[in-house]
């Protein structure tokens, strides 16, 4: 027997018009679904083209340009020009602003087409996050870089898996996957779950005597309560999150035997990594802080690349953790 699943494109076109939403979101969709499957296909057939490595570049960064940042870059802005939605975005891969469509665009974007650069090399899932904010439309434009509360939409393709997830603003976090033709299909609506039976923590253990004395007591005392798993892509970590409760965090440095190596505003960015995944996350019933426990769609962004320390996860956990950190 055939069985029939209801596609993204299905799901999106009832939820606009139940929500009496204008088309214009849905191309913009349309364009980000067809970028993320282009990403997908350079990504699967990487290893045997040779796309796997350095361009030989550096970013301003200060990091090695992978060939498939270059080719995730190049795809994204293509479709993001070609929907004719988007004003301005914000990427990863670009030191400024990018402009797109300055005058009839809607939105902006802030992405990051190829996140997890050490699983590259590997063919070893990566993720491409992005957060979505509406022009103002009422009067003259205040600005381009928005916090997470002002994002309507933020979500993230975990790339060559086939998993999407897409949080709507007041609407919920909702899973698909891809299908046979590509499409992705069966949406599923994710809840962090309560339980704390399945309930894991995640960060980056080799960094964890470099965490301020406070995150490492209160990992001495819970760590043994939950399962540890890390990938090294924020897309894939938090993918498990959101299935099964729990908390990803990626701490500041700051007790580096090195000091030059300490990062006291964090590793990850804000716009494109921090608030996509906290948006999610509070769709999902989950919340967000950064290492002042001040909530991560609360922060003004000042700067496209901000960085920012990240707690994302299950409330109680978060909560807990928040607390010590202000202790
Ligand atoms: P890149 O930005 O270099 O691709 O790093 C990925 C990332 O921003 C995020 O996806 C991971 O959670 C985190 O960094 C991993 O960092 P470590 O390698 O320091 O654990």
């Amino acid at each position: 027997m055939i069985r029939f699943e209801q596609t993204f494109m299905n799901f999106l076109l009832h939820h606009q018009e139940r929500h009496k939403r204008t088309y214009h979101f849905l191309i913009l969709m349309d364009a980000l679904i067809s970028a993320a499957k282009h990403v997908e296909h350079y990504y699967l057939t990487g290893a045997l083209k040779g796309n796997l490595g350095l361009a030989g570049d550096v970013n301003v960064q200060g990091e090695d340009v992978l060939r498939m940042d270059q080719i995730a870059q190049e795809i994204t802005v293509h479709y993001l020009r070609a929907s004719g939605r988007v004003i301005h975005a914000v990427s990863e891969e670009s030191e400024k602003i990018i402009p797109i469509n300055t005058e009839g665009g809607r939105y902006f974007v802030y992405f990051d087409p190829l996140d997890g650069s050490t699983n590259v090399p590997h063919g070893l899932p990566v993720g491409f996050l992005f957060g979505i904010a509406r022009r103002n439309m009422e009067g003259p434009e205040d600005g381009h870089l928005r916090s997470g509360k002002d994002y309507i939409a933020a979500g993230m393709f975990v790339i060559p898996t086939g998993a999407f997830t897409l949080a709507l603003k007041n609407a919920g976090t909702w899973r698909f996957h891809m299908d046979e033709i590509m499409d992705f299909v069966r949406p599923v609506r994710m809840i962090l779950p309560e339980d704390t039976k399945e309930w894991e923590l995640s960060f980056n253990p080799a960094n964890r005597h470099a965490y301020a004395e406070k995150v490492q007591s209160w990992i001495e005392q819970n760590e043994r309560k939950y399962a540890f798993r890390y990938l090294g892509a924020l897309a894939g970590d938090f993918h498990r999150i959101l299935a099964n409760g729990g908390m990803f965090m990626y701490p500041a440095i700051v007790n580096h035997p090195d000091p030059r190596k300490n990062r006291p505003q964090g590793k990850l960015r804000l716009m494109y990594e921090a608030a996509v995944v906290a948006f999610m996350c509070r769709e999902a019933g989950g919340t967000a802080v950064d290492e002042t426990g001040t909530p991560i769609l609360d922060i003004q962004p000042k700067e496209p690349h901000q960085r920012t320390a990240l707690y994302v996860g299950s409330k109680p956990l978060v909560g807990d953790i928040a607390r010590a950190l202000l202790g």
